[in-house]
């Protein structure tokens, strides 16, 4: 086996990055994380110090990284974590919600915390059996019910900046899919950044050029306490079926992932998709419960779907 020297100090490396053909030992790699990091919210105006940032925090890697270099930077960076109820054998909410605490505890940080089934009265997988969404999985139910949450705790919380930690391998997976599908509306709300519109918080995902494996190197090099096993209902969606397929187009040709990434912003920039003759969703009206916006008279899907009283 190989073995790479770092690139700034010629010690032993602890990571090799052939995309970027760059090795590193472990205090250099997680210095270059961390500028590379501020290198990709300045490229993309994410957003300045003097704004209030709410982290999405979900007790795995990426989203504890994402707070933890935010911190170490002197972000104002608050986090969100909402606990879904989801248990499956393995804890799997209980687990995640404790090691996030433990995060925040450790650094002084922060932590908003919205428990679904206390507030609504349900668990995700029982909301998504009730309401017969989401063809078995209640994957189409959670993201509703995520996104309604934070977005809402976002304005309500005066926090102009929701943060999100989708690393490369979430976003070229994501492209993958609606590549296939051509589904060129869902191409064009695929961003770095979504600006702030009516009732909507500005949101980001800082993360979006490391690769899964740059930020289990992170996690594990920083000593970050995260949980391992993902979401027992991510296991065999395609989403991880086109990571296994990237990862394997990566092998080969290395640095495949971030091109096809950077070339479609790139692409996205110069007006690729500038006239679609989509109608894009209207969002003017306002949930008379939540007061969130929505393209429906009357209460919102999310209202809907919880039973909240009208
Ligand atoms: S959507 Fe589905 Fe995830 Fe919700 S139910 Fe689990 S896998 S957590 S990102
Ligand atoms: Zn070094
Ligand atoms: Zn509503």
């Amino acid at each position: 086996m190989a073995i790479y020297t770092c690139r700034k100090c010629k010690a032993k490396a602890v990571i090799n990055m052939k995309q970027h053909r760059l090795a590193f030992c472990r205090e250099h790699f997680l210095e270059w994380m961390v500028e590379s990091t501020i290198k990709t919210i300045d490229k993309y105006h994410m957003f300045k110090h003097s704004e209030k940032i709410l982290v999405a925090v979900s007790g795995g890697k990426d989203s504890l990284a994402l707070w933890d270099i935010l911190w170490k930077t002197g972000y104002q960076a608050d986090g969100i974590y909402i606990s879904l109820g989801i248990d499956d054998g393995i804890q799997y909410s209980h687990h995640s919600q404790q090691l996030t605490e433990k995060f925040a505890d450790a650094r002084g940080l922060k932590l908003l915390v919205v428990n679904v089934p206390e507030t609504y009265g349900e668990t995700i997988p029982q909301m998504a059996e009730r309401s017969k969404r989401g063809q078995g999985k209640p994957c189409a139910v959670c993201g509703l019910v995520k996104r309604q949450i934070m977005n809402r705790v976002a304005v309500e919380h005066e926090y102009p900046v929701l943060a999100t930690g989708h690393n490369l391998d979430d976003e070229v997976a994501v492209l993958l899919g609606n590549t296939l599908t051509w589904s060129l509306d869902m191409m064009q709300r695929q961003a770095p950044v979504l600006p702030s519109t009516g009732g909507f918080a500005r949101k980001v995902k800082p993360l979006c050029r490391f690769t899964e494996r740059e930020m289990a190197a992170y996690t594990i090099l920083s000593q970050i306490e995260y949980i391992f096993d993902e979401c027992p209902f991510a296991v065999g969606s395609k989403s991880a079926y086109y990571k296994e397929l990237l990862n394997k187009l990566e092998e080969e040709m290395p640095g495949k992932k971030l091109k096809f990434y950077s070339d479609f912003l790139l692409a996205k920039k110069d007006g690729f998709l500038d006239n679609l003759h989509q109608d894009k969703p209207d969002y003017s009206q306002t949930c008379p419960i939540c007061h969130q916006p929505t393209t429906m008279d009357g209460p919102c899907t999310f209202c809907r779907l919880v039973g909240a009283a009208y």
